[in-house]
């Protein structure tokens, strides 16, 4: 990040997760820049079989400062019909911004100005009933705050500190927030958001301990506190929690603690009591990727996908935390969100993937790979190698309609202190057996976004809205697909973590 001085920030000040941030890279760091293969037609004999058969066109491509780790969201912020990019940026310490792009032709729509980064992703909802959705997002560090900005103008509507002029609300990190029932009654959704990092004693970090992670769920119109709380096992927490409602009507929030060098906890919290129901311990890294729900075998019964820092992927039983079972890869390490979609068609349970990188950070220069996973037993059911090091999470769909899904999917080709340095892929899997790279798209800058996946415009060609460090662009597949789009983004459309049974 050419940012030398957060070099000597405690590790865990620095929030992981798919948003994470590059900036306390040590020197030592070994760039590693696999050479390009792009679709150009060079591919030798033995890759033919490998070639991309898709292509895409860029529609547009925007510089926007300092992209790559906020996801772009999307939604019609202009009217036109034709849904808007709402996509953070920055760099730590130094500047950051929220901007909105006409979907269309990538336009600037507005772009509000902060003094540290934005790393988060936006939670899109409408808050003052105008009809049109409002930008919910958080802040790092030293802006440390959470702002709801109107969504036609980018007008702060309020902040958690100006709203709760009394509450002690710590230079940290706010990751993305989820939308929680709601609990004042006014009839719109609450949201909860999350903030982590930093010690007690920052005059004195020989004495300091680091700081339990704090849960705020706030009203939605107002910002105001409604609950607070702080993680029972009194660790950090940079994971994106997930939110279900059970049978009966109550709700349970799933947290994941820990960081990337310390341990952590899986918790299931009565929301909004907090009372806690059950904790699964990581091994020797914590949750530092966000967990997710689903209904594996239609029992009615959500359970936790969870992915600890030290290469672990578990399925955990929602009621109990059992772990049903787990795939390990010693020696690699997970920032990036699973995806849940059918990767084979031998029972109708749905399969995961998921991307790894070998190495321990910040030493990341040899490969990623990308794993999909059998959902009913945690078996391999294929790997490659992706890139050197992952940090995306996956946007999953079935682009010829032959019942398996594609997953749409970025990893960088290197790994480095400087973004711009450093060159990624954009990519498109295919669902059947030998999950063959259908589309490759290689561009300069580091990126952990997730790309969004949807047809803005209509006309049966799908769009990806991808952000490489310093650009926002938007592609297009170059020819019409019958495609089906299951989760379109970055936690996908809902964000409460649950993904759908179909
Ligand atoms: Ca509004
Ligand atoms: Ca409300
Ligand atoms: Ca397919
Ligand atoms: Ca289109």
């Amino acid at each position: 990040m050419g940012n030398l001085s957060a070099m000597h920030a405690p590790l865990s000040t620095h929030p992981p997760g798919p948003e994470r941030h590059l900036g306390g890279l040590a020197l030592t760091l070994v760039l590693a820049l696999v050479p390009a293969c792009a679709d150009d037609g060079q591919e030798s004999r033995d890759d033919a079989a490998e070639a991309p058969s898709l292509r895409a066109r860029i529609v547009w491509n925007a510089d926007v400062p300092k992209t790559g780790r906020s996801s772009p969201r999307l939604t019609d912020l202009t009217g036109d019909g034709i849904p808007d990019v709402v996509i953070g940026g920055g760099q730590e310490r130094t500047e950051g911004s929220i901007s909105v792009l006409n979907g269309a032709d990538g336009q600037l729509v507005w772009r509000r100005l902060y003094y540290d980064e934005v790393y988060a992703t936006a939670l899109l909802m409408d808050v003052n009933a105008d009809d049109v959705p409002d930008v919910i997002i958080g802040r790092r560090k030293l802006a440390g705050d959470l702002d709801c900005l109107d969504g036609r103008n980018g007008e702060e509507l309020w902040t958690l500190s100006g709203t709760n002029p009394d509450e002690h609300i710590p230079k940290t990190h706010f990751n993305s927030c989820i939308p929680a029932p709601d609990l004042d009654g006014d009839g719109l959704p609450d949201l909860i958001g999350l903030q982590s990092g930093g010690r007690d004693r920052p005059d004195k970090p020989e004495k300091a301990k680091r700081l339990p992670a704090r849960v705020w769920v706030l009203s939605s119109a107002t910002g105001e506190l409604l609950h607070k709380y702080l993680t029972v096992d009194r660790l950090e927490s940079y994971s994106v929690p997930a939110l279900q409602q059970l049978p009966d009507g109550s709700h349970q929030l799933f947290l994941g603690t820990g960081g990337e060098t310390l341990p952590g906890h899986v918790l299931c919290l009565d929301f909004p009591s907090f009372e806690e129901r059950w904790r699964f311990a990581s091994d020797t890294k914590g949750f530092v990727a966000g967990l997710l729900l689903h209904d594996f075998e239609g029992s009615g019964r959500n359970d936790v996908i969870a992915t600890a820092f030290d290469g672990v992927l578990s399925r955990l039983h929602g009621e109990t935390g059992e772990e049903l079972w787990r795939m390990e890869r010693p020696g690699f390490e997970v920032y990036s969100t699973p995806g849940l979609g059918r990767f084979d068609d031998s029972d109708d349970v749905l399969d995961l993937v998921l991307t790894l990188t070998e190495g321990t950070w910040p030493d990341y220069s040899s490969r990623a790979i990308i794993v999909w996973v059998d959902g009913a037993t945690g078996e391999v059911l294929e790997e490659r190698d992706y890139g050197v090091m992952a940090s995306s999470s996956p946007a999953i769909l079935d682009l010829d309609g032959d019942g398996l899904d594609e997953v749409v999917h970025a990893t960088n080709l290197g790994f480095s202190p400087y973004p711009s340095k450093v060159q990624s892929v954009l990519s498109i899997f295919d669902g059947g057996p030998g999950k063959r790279e259908l589309l490759r798209r290689e561009f300069n800058g580091w990126t952990a976004v997730s790309p969004w996946i949807g047809d803005l415009d209509g006309n049966r060609r799908l769009d990806i809205v991808h952000a490489p460090f310093g650009s926002t662009m938007r592609l297009e597949l170059k020819e019409p697909t019958r495609h089906r789009i299951f989760w379109n983004g970055y936690r996908g459309e809902s964000l409460d973590g649950i993904v759908p049974r179909r």
